[in-house]
């Protein structure tokens, strides 16, 4: 059975995503988005009410498979918009202006990897493809974009948790992504990929140290995001280019992203820092979800003023 405060597994996630459009036809509408290496739909939820040409924001969870609290911050978010509609001024805004496009889980085989018994599956990284020329399996999703594509940070032996993969956008989970951002760029104005764990907030370039165009806005932007995340519970979050704030690593989708052209671009890294690591208690997931909402409710209402 479905909760908000406990991690989900894939049917829960995907029967979750069904009822909640069903219940809100105003307001959300679920479409597939792509099919997985292993032939498992890649469901996106499309909310915001229906108006024209309304700029959109992008935000997808689960790349990672071992990254659980990714996931539930989706389903959190959804619930929010939904329950926050007509009550609380600022989403009633968000939800007029923007449409937001949410894809709860990316990485549908890793992630049903993760929930299959057997001691070391909880802690699977990467896609579940089949490599030629090994018996090792998957691609890490955050290095198979065409951004620098396995230049730095990136490893091109398919054993390796960072291996980039045979081709840029070699994995079906990428490419449907990569895809469906080309095809609606001209309102997708906002991206944001949710991993863990770390608490940092960061944004391009991550495929080398040349600052961003648009660095000085996003770097301010990503201040004043931190700083309300923190007014919650004291959460310390770091912040700035990827590069620089945690490591050289190309092949991410959110530089990918904003060479494309989405200018808004961001990674956050959410709980925590290291003592549960990937294994975030069920406990925190109310808290953790709670304060992103604040820097996330402020990236949107900057990229409804200013994109
Ligand atoms: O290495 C990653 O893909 C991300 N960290 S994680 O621990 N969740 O794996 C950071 C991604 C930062 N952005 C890029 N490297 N483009
Ligand atoms: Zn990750």
């Amino acid at each position: 059975v479905h909760s908000y405060e406990k991690y989900n597994d894939l049917d829960t996630i995907n029967a979750w995503s069904a009822n909640i459009a069903a219940q809100n036809p105003a307001l959300v509408s679920r479409s597939q988005m792509g099919t997985s290496y292993e032939g498992r739909p890649m469901y996106l939820l499309k909310i915001g009410k229906s108006g024209l040409n309304k700029k959109a924001i992008f935000m997808d969870c689960g790349f990672h498979a071992r990254e659980w609290i990714s996931p539930a911050f989706c389903q959190w978010f959804v619930n929010e918009a939904i329950n926050s509609y007509g009550t609380d001024s600022q989403f009633t805004s968000l939800l007029n202006n923007l449409d937001f496009y949410v894809l709860p889980v990316l990485n549908v085989d890793g992630y049903a990897y993760t929930w299959t018994s057997g001691g070391k599956n909880r802690m699977w990284r990467k896609t579940r493809s089949v490599n030629k020329n090994s018996s090792c399996i998957g691609t890490d999703p955050n290095r198979n974009f065409n951004a620098g594509w396995c230049s730095v940070g990136a490893s091109s032996r398919a054993c390796d948790e960072t291996y980039c993969g045979s081709t840029a956008e070699s994995e079906r989970e990428t490419k449907a992504l990569a895809d469906f951002i080309r095809k609606n760029i001209s309102s997708i104005k906002g991206y944001l990929t949710i991993h863990s764990y770390g608490q940092m907030l960061l944004f391009p370039y991550s495929y080398t140290y040349k600052l961003a165009d648009d660095h000085n806005e996003l770097y301010s932007l990503a201040e004043k995001a931190v700083s309300q995340l923190s007014s919650l519970y004291g959460t310390k979050y770091t912040y700035g280019p990827g590069g620089k704030t945690i490591y050289l690593a190309a092949g991410g989708s959110d530089d990918w992203a904003y060479d494309a052209g989405v200018k808004y671009s961001f990674t956050l890294e959410l709980r925590d820092n290291g003592r549960y690591g990937f294994a975030l208690p069920e406990s925190q997931i109310r808290p953790t979800c709670q304060e992103t909402m604040l820097a996330l409710k402020h990236i949107a209402t900057h990229i409804m003023n200013n994109a």
